[in-house]
């Protein structure tokens, strides 16, 4: 037996996620010889003698899973702006003890420059599907342990085996949402139903489109019969060049926050998620929503936790919290997204139904666009420092 393996085992006693027997079991079952034990345990300050030689091999093991992950009192969470309700995080803290440091970002862009600069020392963040792909595929995310996720089961199965995540390994979905238009419907006539809004100088700036480069560009490829997914530079030329007419119409790239602005009647259309549009709604009811006849992109947003995360179980333990039915629902009823558990739109005052296979013909999830990523955020740099 090796001795960095003899060390880890050591640790594991230490840290209290193995126990005196199990320690030895393992020292054993690892090949160590009994008197070796002994001495191994002897020099680290043991005094009991090693127990009986492991059980013959056809004797039925012990099924013994992974260690438990230490439990801890602080969760650092990342969320989008305006994403939860507005006393989940004091319910949980009331209920669990843990202390709970928040904070928000407006887009994945955003997320992801602040993971890259190290600064969130997240244990729990809440990106689109297609960051999950590309988190994953990093390793920087920690496989999920379905031990502490009792309520996994209320996943809806349209969202159970997710492709950004089959078999939901590393993430459980949190709301799911559209990428539309707002509009406010006693300025704008007749209601726009098509991306081609964003290029009418009828309303130079009135407008925004969103400050988010697979939202804003995605809707030019759309409105070219392009997929959003689009990675072919002649198709990606047309979006540069389409982005770059609207821009020239609007007021500013903005994503949530322009809600009090379409409130306000500062801004009239403008690109945005279903959800906020909601909120939006709720301060101003002349504010609509519609979804462009050449298709729009649908997503989820899913929890998960940092590989390197401080406190794991404590993520696990505020996941399988939003998974209850009455929070889930609580949750959505603020967002005005859509819930992926089934049991909390059960419980919605407002739910917000799953897209029907005719809505879905028109629909478009956003995938990782792989090595494309690379020319997507250099024309996204060029359109926006136009
Ligand atoms: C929260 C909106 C998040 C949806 N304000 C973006 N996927």
């Amino acid at each position: 037996m090796k001795r960095n393996e003899m060390d880890g085992l050591w640790t594991g006693f230490q840290s209290g996620q193995l126990s005196r027997r199990e320690l030895v079991t393992r020292l054993l079952a690892a090949g160590a010889a009994a008197p070796t034990v002994a001495a191994f345990l002897e020099a680290c300050g043991g005094s009991e003698p090693p127990p009986p030689p492991p059980a013959p091999a056809d004797a039925p093991a012990k099924a013994e899973g992974p260690p438990e992950l230490p439990e801890t009192k602080a969760l650092h969470i990342g969320n989008w702006s305006d994403y939860i309700a507005e006393d989940t995080i004091a319910n949980f803290q009331a209920e669990t003890g843990i202390t709970v440091t928040y904070d928000t970002y407006e887009s994945n862009e955003e997320l992801m420059s602040k993971l890259q600069v190290g600064a969130g020392g997240y244990d729990l963040i809440v990106p689109t599907g297609y960051i999950v792909t590309l988190l994953a595929a990093q390793n920087l995310l920690f496989p999920l342990d379905k031990r502490y996720l009792s309520n996994l089961g209320n996943i809806a199965p349209l969202f159970a085996n997710p492709e950004y995540d089959p078999g939901l390994k590393v993430s459980v979905p949190y709301q799911w949402g559209t990428t539309g238009i707002a509009y406010r419907a006693d300025k704008v006539s007749p209601p726009p139903d098509s991306w081609a809004v964003f290029h009418d100088p009828k309303y130079k700036g009135k407008m925004t489109q969103m400050d988010d480069l697979r939202d804003c560009l995605g809707s030019w490829l759309k409105y070219r019969g392009k997929s959003l997914n689009a990675t072919d530079p002649a198709d990606l030329a047309q979006m540069k060049a389409d982005a770059l007419q609207s821009k020239a119409l609007l007021k500013a790239y903005l994503s949530a926050p322009v809600k009090g602005q379409l409130a306000a009647g500062d801004v009239w259309i403008a690109q945005l998620w279903n959800g906020d549009t909601a909120q939006a709604k709720l301060e101003n009811d002349q504010i609509a929503y519609a979804l462009p006849k050449e298709g729009a992109g649908i997503w989820t947003d899913s929890l998960v936790i940092p590989a390197s995360a401080p406190n794991k179980r404590a993520a696990h333990q505020f996941i399988d919290y939003v998974l209850r039915p009455e929070v889930g629902a609580s949750i959505s009823d603020f967002t005005g997204y859509g819930s992926p558990n089934a049991a909390a739109l059960a419980k919605m005052k407002t739910p917000v139904p799953y897209p029907t296979d005719d809505e879905l013909t028109r629909l478009e999830y956003q995938k990782d666009l792989g090595k494309a990523t690379e020319l997507w955020d250099q024309i996204w740099t060029e359109i926006k420092s136009a």
